[in-house]
């Protein structure tokens, strides 16, 4: 093939998923495209660029680097993850986010450092209750959108959940509740939503679930769950009529991990959308992600 045609088709690929500079395109998945997902419930490895907007959001200490929570991609320069991942230690230039990987410990060319810029705590979050379990990490520069970076899409509070289809977990969290190290290589499951009524009552997690919770797992337990470390990560549930994932979660809290009654609980995205256009400036009237999505 000569170089004019390689140029020719590199340019039409560009276009086909948006401009991947400037992340123009949200949700979609260019490494995973007509790649069956798993539907396991149990974790399993996910492939390279398989969840291309999932971060590592790591502190780096004298004696090395420690990932801490996971977060998603929302913007060139901001990342959704939990307020109490940043509860004990808002030290900014302590933090760093890790965009682009797969295998935390294989420096890749696909892989993108950025430090902090600042990190926006949600103002009412309780420590306590756990409601209003969300934050804002804006990087101090852009990441570069492509096959392995992109934003995930944030779904307005008019967009029917029961509209969306299978529901995915991705993090570098442990694996079970007793395991004491955590996978280098990002882990994916799927998981399904549980009602807010059932998920609240006696003998599950009984009042704990606010109102701006979403719970998902299974409710039989022993399937995928979050687990240490997958906190701040998302949770994403895929359109009914295209190949978009929606971000409908940030993991937040459970019970233990994977046991009958106890489902992860997550914070809901369509709760805080009007918080979150407004941290990130786009709060202007007409501008929702949903509709540019
Ligand atoms: C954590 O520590 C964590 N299964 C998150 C969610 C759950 C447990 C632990 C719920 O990041």
């Amino acid at each position: 093939m000569n170089v004019l045609l390689i140029l020719v088709l590199l340019g039409l690929s560009r276009t086909a998923t948006g401009t991947p500079d400037t992340c123009e395109s949200c949700g979609l998945r260019p490494m995973a495209d007509g790649r069956e997902i798993s539907r396991v419930a149990r974790s399993r490895d996910a492939q390279p660029g398989a969840w291309p907007w999932m971060v590592s959001v790591q502190q780096v200490w004298s004696t090395g680097i420690v990932h801490v929570c996971g977060g998603s991609l929302v913007g060139p320069r901001w990342v959704l993850t939990a307020a109490h991942c940043f509860v004990d230690a808002r030290n900014v230039p302590t933090w760093r986010v890790l965009a682009g990987a797969t295998h935390l410990a294989h420096d890749r060319p696909e892989v993108q450092v950025r430090f902090v810029k600042q990190l926006v705590l949600h103002e009412d979050y309780d420590n306590v209750s756990q409601k209003n379990d969300v934050a804002l990490v804006e990087l101090d520069h852009p990441v570069r959108c492509g096959p392995h970076v992109q934003r995930a899409c944030l779904p307005d509070p008019s967009l029917p959940l029961s509209a969306t289809a299978n529901c995915y977990v991705s993090g570098w969290g442990t694996t079970s509740a007793k395991a004491a190290a955590s996978p280098l290589v990002l882990q994916e499951f799927q998981v399904h939503l549980i009602d807010s009524h059932t998920c609240n009552g006696s003998g599950w997690h009984r009042g704990g679930v606010h109102p701006h919770n979403v719970c998902a797992g299974y409710p039989r337990g022993g399937g995928g769950d979050t687990c240490r470390g997958d906190s701040g990560g998302p949770l994403v549930c895929q359109d009914g009529r295209s190949d978009r994932f929606w971000l409908v979660g940030v993991s937040s809290w459970g019970r233990g991990c994977a046991r009958a009654h106890r489902p992860g609980v997550y914070t809901s995205t369509q709760s805080f959308h009007h918080w979150i256009l407004a941290k990130m400036g786009l709060d202007s009237p007409g501008t929702t992600t949903r509709s540019t999505a």
